[in-house]
């Protein structure tokens, strides 16, 4: 990859505000419409997050997805790296308990994105030496989403994180319309907010309220 390449994909980076993460349980009108919704609202980054279909199912929504988000939005596939190879995504989102971040690059070359989830300082320090492009921290808040995510470790650790790493920090864990602020003020660089968008019976109009309030805080801060 040369450095032409390398300046693409941090500047790609740089331009996100509101992350959107599928989630085909609690979607009501269904991932492609949300995802349809989210783009056509100006949302930049599209993460494809199913854990229970078949490959096949996945390796299909996945390439719709890619259509969608073609010229639009980064288009990443969490955990699967088989279905992001199979569909040419941008790239993936891996946890600390998938496929190890080096091994993830290797297979995926250098030109992807390769985001990490971290859960506080030493973990988002240690995903920057390892190459990751940027980092989840979360959960933010406590969430019912993911059953496993443990309590929230409030919105202060984001600044702790920021002032650790250069990457991009993306917060997720049960930001709503409410506490959406306090996640950017402190530091965020993007959120995502999967029920607060998904569970609604607008995804475009709630999409455009985070993205309107991330930057109206961004350029305040
Ligand atoms: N990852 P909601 S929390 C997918 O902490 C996911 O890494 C998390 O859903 C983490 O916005 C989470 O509805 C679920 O709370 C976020």
């Amino acid at each position: 990859m040369n450095q032409k390449d390398f300046s693409r994909k941090n500047s790609l980076l740089k331009e996100i505000d509101f992350y959107l993460v599928t989630d085909s349980a609690l979607s009501k009108k269904g991932i492609l419409s949300d995802v349809r919704e989210a783009v056509d609202s100006g949302c930049r980054i599209v993460q494809y997050r199913e854990k229970n279909k078949s490959t096949k199912a996945m390796v299909e929504e996945a390439s719709e997805i890619k259509r969608i988000c073609s010229g639009r939005a980064i288009f990443l596939v969490n955990d699967r790296i088989d279905v992001a190879l199979a569909v040419d995504a941008d790239g993936v989102h891996i946890g600390q308990d998938d496929m190890p971040l080096e091994i993830a690059r290797r297979l995926l070359g250098r030109d992807k994105i390769i985001g990490l989830s971290t859960h506080g300082r030493e973990e988002a320090i240690m995903a920057e030496k390892t190459g990751a492009d940027y980092v989840g921290l979360g959960p933010i808040f406590d969430t019912a989403t993911k059953k496993d995510a443990g309590d929230g470790i409030g919105p202060l650790k984001i600044r702790e994180v920021k002032a650790a790493i250069k990457l991009p920090v993306v917060a997720i864990g049960g930001i709503n319309k409410e506490n959406c602020e306090s996640v950017i003020k402190n530091g965020a660089d993007s959120l995502v907010a999967i029920s607060a968008v998904v569970c609604s019976d607008d995804v475009k109009r709630e999409t455009k309220y985070f993205i309107d309030i991330i930057r109206k805080n961004k350029t305040q801060s």
